[in-house]
């Protein structure tokens, strides 16, 4: 249960659900002839409503025994326990860092004493990660406990511990096409599943149905977290509608991907699928079926680290009115992603995934930028085995500053990836599992709605974030941030934080 109680006239609680309502304030605008422009403010009240009722969650990854899917398993049964470890710098505990919900806070208001802040995860009646079961698939055979070891991620006194407890997760046998991922994979794949397309696709949805029987959660998500497959071809009559791309894996088509299979297979059973990784997974066949079904969707590709930050460095140059001109981001890295990585058809997915990610900043300055104008934007991925998940990226940006003058910034970041992207696994199964229990209308309107199958509210933890067909796409960090804690404000009836602190600003 939240422990925030909003006494409020607007907000009403049941046993069932948290009631608000709440007035959402926009500014409409309008160019005239003579190029000038006219601003209307505009309040439109809406009613939000969140089911109480926290449901037991299973998560279901695609690429359980990767970095990324041992990791977070790992980690989460770790804090679940409450385990401790010895390293050379003394005890470390378990926790969650790097997660917005578990380990970060939002300012609720203004007390007695100043501003009092509450873990974000306390807003509303979120799942608690420690009571998440998982399951998974993976082309790989080895257990989640030889996994975990094969990935070097986590320390040898934990590991030792998490051993026995996680032996017996076994994945389940995956989707193959060599095709979509590096050659070098090839040696892992000794845990694949045969068949027509339409073949596996049922056999996919039955490992769906039978985990959420078995296990009894109450609702389940799948999230890929498995290797970055190249693009697929978007082609007329192939998979550019869901009947066309239904059609197409009865017909075995070859160029329908192993995502997509698993995307369609989880929209199909109903159940929220977010991709982790680059590829173009989301197919229009693949948007339209969610559509259709109402089933969410989210992606593309964990910003964790390097782009992270770009998109908090650039939002801050261009919005201190200065002009950055180049940008170039090496990155080198010695785990398994890398690896698949150094094939150029999978680079390629990365390399556009990473590379969109300041547009919308620079397009909101037409005063730094003309028309079409970007930065030089250059990205470098290496393999190199030796530092393992610790990966390396470094950045130089150049700007331009008054009257002709440049300003160069040099950013070495270091760190193990899978340490940076479990938490972002977990704050996007926590907040896509609550965005299915949240439903809003405008107050005039009759029927509740759910949030559009395209969720756009993960944002914040996707490098190439997906929107609805026609929304714009938001890579700045601090608004993608915003927009979440925002929104669960509104949930509880809050206005949005406004930095104002007119409060404190009389004479
Ligand atoms: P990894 O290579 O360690 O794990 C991927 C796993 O997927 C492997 O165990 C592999 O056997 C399995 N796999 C490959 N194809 C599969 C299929 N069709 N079905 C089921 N399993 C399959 O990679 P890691 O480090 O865990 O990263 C996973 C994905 O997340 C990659 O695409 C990576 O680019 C992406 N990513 C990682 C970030 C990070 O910070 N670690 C950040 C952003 C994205
Ligand atoms: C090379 O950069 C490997 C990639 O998988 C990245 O590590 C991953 O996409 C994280 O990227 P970023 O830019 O968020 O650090």
């Amino acid at each position: 249960m939240a422990n925030v109680k909003v006494d409020s006239p607007n907000v009403s609680y049941t046993s069932k659900h948290i009631e608000s309502k709440y007035d959402y304030s926009t500014t409409k605008v309008y160019q005239d002839h003579n190029g000038g422009y006219t601003a209307t403010p505009v309040t439109t009240r809406y009613t939000f409503r969140t089911q109480r009722t926290v449901p037991k969650l299973g998560v279901m990854l695609v690429g359980w025994g990767g970095n990324n899917g041992t990791t977070v398993t790992a980690s989460i049964l770790a804090n679940k326990l409450g385990l401790t470890w010895h390293t050379k710098d003394g005890i470390q505990h378990s926790n969650y860092f790097g997660s917005i919900t578990q380990a970060s806070t939002v300012c609720l208001g203004t007390g007695p004493e100043g501003e009092v802040y509450i873990p974000m995860k306390n807003m509303l009646p979120f799942v608690n990660p420690d009571d998440i079961v998982f399951d998974g698939w993976d082309i790989s055979s080895l257990n989640i406990a030889e996994a975990m070891e094969r990935a070097r991620v986590l320390d040898y006194n934990l590991t030792t511990q998490l051993r026995p407890l996680l032996e017996h997760m076994k994945p389940r046998p995956s989707i193959y096409y060599p095709d979509f991922i590096a050659a070098n994979q090839f040696d892992r794949a000794d845990n694949v599943l045969c068949g027509t397309k339409q073949e596996q696709l049922e056999k996919i949805r039955q490992d769906i149905r039978d985990f959420k029987t078995n296990s009894g959660v109450d609702k389940v998500i799948i999230l890929w977290t498995a290797n970055t497959e190249r693009f697929s071809d978007v082609r007329c009559g192939l998979n550019d509608t869901a009947d066309s791309l239904l059609q197409s894996i009865r017909k075995n088509e070859s160029e329908i991907s192993p995502s997509t299979m698993f995307a369609v297979a989880s929209i199909l059973e109903g159940v929220t699928y977010i991709n982790g990784s680059p590829q173009n997974t989301f197919v229009p066949g693949v948007i339209q079926l969610a559509e259709k079904k109402r089933v969410h969707i989210a992606g593309d590709d964990f910003k964790s680290g390097q782009t992270k930050l770009k998109s908090v460095l650039v939002d801050f140059l261009v919005s201190a009115g200065i002009k950055p001109v180049s940008i170039v981001s090496y990155n080198h890295l010695g785990n398994n992603d890398g690896k698949n990585l150094s094939a150029p058809h999978t680079f390629k997915s990365k390399e556009i995934s990473k590379s969109n990610v300041v547009d919308d900043m620079v397009q909101s300055n037409n005063i730094l930028y003309e028309e079409g104008e970007k930065p030089d934007h250059c990205v470098v991925i290496k393999y190199v085995p030796h530092v393992g998940d610790s990966k390396r990226a470094m950045d130089e940006y150049t700007s331009e500053i008054m009257m002709g003058g440049h300003n160069t910034l040099v950013i070495h970041n270091t760190c193990e990836d899978s340490l940076l992207a479990s938490p972002l696994i977990i704050d996007l199964i926590i907040i896509a599992e609550i965005c299915e229990r949240i439903q809003f209308k405008v107050e005039e309107d009759k029927e509740f709605q759910n949030f559009n199958a395209v969720l756009s509210l993960l944002s914040y933890l996707c490098k190439a974030p997906l929107v609805p067909m026609g929304t714009p796409v938001i890579n700045a960090l601090f608004r993608q941030r915003n927009c979440i804690e925002n929104i669960f404000r509104a949930c509880i009836g809050l206005s949005p934080v406004n930095h104002m602190m007119l409060e404190y600003k009389h004479e």
